[in-house]
């Protein structure tokens, strides 16, 4: 059977025979792949997802990046620029990956700084101390390791094989954020002030990260149908919870939520309900730092303008003396 298709193609109104070989390959649990034909929702929702996860790691690169300079060791430097370089890349991964889906990068980047596609709430949030480096390491790299393991296995060819190394990556950011809060608690009273209210400040908004509640999850049912996520967003936050505390016991901080506690019944924790209508507000726009994040990203886009035109002038004499080799 011919499951080519051009990315021009692909209607719904294929023959059955191409629904139904699509169909098969989602049930056998195999992987689609960029050359196969795929319902047009399908494409459309991975690009969805698959840019704002891109936009995600770029914008996620702000927060911490403003503390590279600051850093209180060349060692804590390093890592941080490390970590940050990582986030670049894992948005590069992303935007390819899009990309095996007919997206054009320089598309989406116009829609992410005109503000017609999203990207991750927690970036818009401020960091206020050093302790907020550590807790996005442990929080926000630890909500992305376990929405982000299971994506691994995602219907999606390309998206699922890039996730295997950003996967990788993110338990080495992780780590490293851990370490640095144990560092901190290991030092004096004002850092283990610090590392507390950085804890008490991001909680809530990296349970936020892992979308609104399922009865509130327009996409959830169709994307787990067409096994592109493989959890409900309620469940992965009930995962993050479980693995987080005995972490937040470990280290000698309190998580800022009165309802935590162990439900021996279930064999879960029990949690409060996060502040959704905050989530909203951030999604739309309204959170303390969206302005600055999306004025951020399209000043460095203005400011990398010659380095594409460069590159793309390098490209054209590349080629152009390619053809001239080929003549002669
Ligand atoms: N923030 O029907 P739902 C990282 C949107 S990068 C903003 O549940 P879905 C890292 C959602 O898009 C972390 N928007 O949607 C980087 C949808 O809007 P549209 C990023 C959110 O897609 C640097 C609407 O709300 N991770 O880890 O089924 C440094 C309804 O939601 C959010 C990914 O992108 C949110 N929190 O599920 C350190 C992972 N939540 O498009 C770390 C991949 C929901 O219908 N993405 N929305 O207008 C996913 O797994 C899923 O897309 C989500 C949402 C679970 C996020």
């Amino acid at each position: 059977m011919d499951t080519t298709h051009s990315s021009s193609s692909g209607a719904d109104g294929a023959g059955p025979e191409l629904q139904e070989h699509f169909e098969a390959t989602i049930a056998r649990d195999q992987r689609v792949e960029p050359r196969d034909w795929m319902p047009e929702g399908y494409r459309r929702t991975l690009i969805r997802q698959i840019a704002q996860h891109a936009h995600s790691e770029i914008i996620g690169m702000q927060p911490e990046g403003e503390w590279i300079t600051r850093a209180p060791s060349l060692r804590r430097k390093a890592i941080l620029f490390a970590k940050v370089q990582d986030e670049a890349g894992h948005g590069l991964y992303l935007y390819s990956a899009a990309e095996t889906l007919g997206a054009d990068r320089a598309d989406l980047t116009e829609r992410l700084i005109e503000g017609r596609q999203k990207y991750s709430s927690i970036f818009n949030y401020p960091t206020a101390n050093f302790a907020d480096v550590g807790v996005i390491g442990w929080f926000v790299d630890g909500a992305a390791i376990c929405n982000q393991v299971p994506l691994c296995r995602s219907s999606y060819g390309p998206y699922a094989r890039s996730m295997v190394r950003i996967c990788k990556e993110e338990s080495f950011h992780q780590r490293q954020g851990y370490e640095l809060l144990m560092t901190m608690m290991r030092g004096t009273d004002a850092q283990r002030t610090m590392v507390q209210d950085a804890v008490d400040r991001w909680w809530w908004p990296s349970l936020m990260m892992f979308g609104p509640p399922d009865n509130d999850s327009p996409n959830s049912a169709q994307s787990m149908a067409w096994k592109i996520k493989r959890h409900s967003n309620d469940e992965l936050r009930q995962r993050f919870v479980d693995m987080t505390v005995p972490q937040a016991e470990r280290l000698g901080v309190t998580l800022p939520d009165p309802e935590l506690r162990w439900n021996e019944e279930r064999g879960h924790h029990d949690f409060g309900t996060p502040d959704w209508a905050e989530l909203k507000r951030v999604i739309s726009g309204d959170g303390p730092c969206n302005d600055r994040r999306v004025q951020r990203r399209r000043e460095a886009h203005e400011e990398g303008a010659w380095v594409r035109e460069a590159a793309t002038a390098h490209a054209a004499k590349q080629a152009a003396q390619a053809r001239e080799g080929a003549v002669a």
